[in-house]
């Protein structure tokens, strides 16, 4: 059996942003709470790939994405938002302070503005730069397959990093879930494209009786099967967190046949209980737990490939 509180995030940079959550979860806070200031570690961070440091669309243009959950099936999010630090706090905006669930592009910006986030300045970070500039070279959109160990499979585009987003699921001690999603999209994507990381059902789904997920990897095969949602249904029928995940992962496979190898798709989900699990389609996927025993954990999972 699981313990309460905990939390738990995609990728090693999900071991930072755990800190953020953790503060909150240990003094007997609200995971919503803990899940909107885990990420923000990770939107604040130069090192990693979510925020306005990240690769641009191919215009050149930083277009972030994000998405907030809570314990009561409210939820909220932002898509093509440009020149805000803190995606997902406007995100957590929209969900509480308007009749909607979603704002994109201009119109998020503006309701951004409105409730006091600052523009920032419209200008690529010096990795960013670099990358964008090599890119342009060629200009061929093949996004690459998400992992987290740089050696193994090098980017292409000479990147430190070759993902692109954080999302975060946590269990508070009153045994209320919350999840969040923040995300850069992927690389060099066309300019108005969303992935799933906004999508509620796709990205990020929460149900208090059952469990939550979030997911990474190519959004568009999150999408195409619901990903989060469906990975919580599966928990509902009784399966564990491991094996939910599995299921979906191998429906995205039987899917895409043979292009299955070209992507990465993975979920990482909490159950009720607290218990854990995640799988990937292609080796190389990490995820960050956080709990009174374990501050700093980080674990490999299994794939399909
Ligand atoms: C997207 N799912 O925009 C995101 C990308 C991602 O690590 O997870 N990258 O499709």
């Amino acid at each position: 059996a699981g313990i309460k509180p905990i939390v738990i995030s995609t990728w090693d940079e999900g071991l930072n942003a755990n800190q953020g959550a953790w503060e909150i979860l240990n003094k007997g806070g609200r995971a919503l709470d803990a899940v909107e200031a885990g990420v923000m570690v990770t939107e604040n961070s130069q090192n990693c790939c979510v925020g306005l440091g990240a690769n641009p669309d191919r215009d050149g243009f930083v277009t972030l994405d994000a998405s907030i959950m809570d314990e009561n099936f409210n939820c909220g999010s932002v898509a093509a938002i440009e020149r805000i630090k803190h995606p997902i706090s406007v995100a957590r905006k929209v969900m509480e302070k308007t009749p909607h669930v979603m704002l994109v592009g201009q119109g998020a910006q503006q309701f951004a503005v409105s409730q006091g986030f600052k523009l920032e300045p419209l200008k690529l970070s010096d990795d960013a730069e670099k990358t964008y500039k090599n890119w342009l070279k060629t200009s061929e959109y093949k996004p690459i397959v998400n992992i987290e160990n740089q050696k193994a499979a090098p980017a292409k585009l000479g990147d430190k990093y070759n993902h692109d987003t954080i999302g975060m699921v946590a269990l508070d001690a009153n045994g209320n879930l919350s999840g969040s999603c923040t995300t850069s999209g992927m690389a060099f994507k066309m300019r108005g494209r969303l992935g799933d990381s906004p999508i509620i059902g796709a990205g990020l789904y929460v149900d208090n009786e059952v469990g939550a997920v979030t997911a990474t990897g190519q959004g568009e095969d999150v999408i195409r099967v619901a990903g989060s949602h469906s990975v919580v249904e599966f928990m509902r029928q009784g399966l564990s967190p491991r094996e939910a995940c599995k299921k979906v992962v191998e429906r995205v496979a039987k899917i895409k046949g043979a292009k299955a190898k070209d992507i990465q798709v993975a979920f990482i989900a909490l159950n009720k209980n607290g218990e854990h699990g995640a799988y990937a389609l292609q080796k190389g996927f990490t995820y960050s737990v956080c709990d009174k025993n374990n501050q700093k954990q980080l674990l490999k999972t299994s794939s399909y490939f």
